[in-house]
């Protein structure tokens, strides 16, 4: 029998709550102030990416340069829009699927862990009225180095004492796979298969999986 999972971590923006959109209204209005216009092409390639990295990949697109004061002032103003866009989010807002594989890892003693890039991951969970069902939270206030990289699995992986083997990330974004992949861990895609080159399985959401093939993932039947 092969060797049952302990951990799931969870990406936050497009996987728990469908605030990927609100980043991408955010940033559209910035890029706006540039005169470039932000395309969903763009957007995907900003998901799952630190809002710093973000700004820096739309100036490049934008062919713009700025100084460190107006760098800094753009970052303030798309955080300050996302957050008054995200004031109304409430625990109905929750994905559909993701409250029973929630309570599926609890009945199975499967830890669960956050693994986001969002500096709003915290208050986005408390809005949600899920943050005490986390073992571990590491978000953006954490890491050094934005997703692709692996620090932000490895970093809730280590706090929660569980081999990256034993470990399933849930990731939309595929700067989100690479780094689920590079951390060592099992890579499951909530998106299309095609956006997300890598991921060992994909489901179009939460809701697509069943609980036979939430316990097939964990090696639990
Ligand atoms: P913030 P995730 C990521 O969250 C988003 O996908 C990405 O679009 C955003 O730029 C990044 O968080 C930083 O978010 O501005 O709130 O710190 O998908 O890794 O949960
Ligand atoms: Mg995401």
């Amino acid at each position: 029998m092969k060797t049952a999972y302990q951990c799931a971590i969870f990406d936050l923006d497009g996987v728990i709550v469908d605030t990927a959109k609100f980043h991408f209204f955010a940033w559209k209005k910035i890029a706006a102030t540039l005169g470039y216009i932000l395309t969903d092409k763009n957007n995907d390639q900003l998901k799952g990416v630190s809002r710093v990295d973000s700004l820096k990949r739309i100036l490049q697109w934008s062919n713009t340069q700025l100084d460190t004061a107006k760098f800094e002032s753009l970052l303030v103003q798309k955080n300050k829009d996302y957050l008054e866009l995200i004031q109304g989010i409430q625990p109905q807002d929750i994905l559909p699927g993701i409250p029973k594989t929630l309570t599926f890892l609890k009945q199975n003693k499967i830890k669960i862990g956050l693994g986001s890039a969002s500096k709003n991951a915290i208050p986005i969970l408390e809005k949600l009225k899920i943050l005490d069902i986390f073992d571990v939270v590491i978000d953006g206030n954490q890491v050094m180095r934005s997703k692709p990289d692996p620090e932000v699995f490895i970093k809730g992986s280590t706090a929660m004492q569980v081999n990256p083997k034993l470990c399933i990330v849930f990731e939309d974004a595929s700067s989100g796979i690479e780094a689920a992949n590079a951390a060592g861990m099992k890579a499951v895609g909530i998106g299309s298969k095609e956006d997300l080159i890598g991921a060992s399985i994909c489901f179009p959401s939460f809701d697509a999986i069943s609980v036979n093939q939430l316990s097939d993932l964990f090696n639990l039947s």
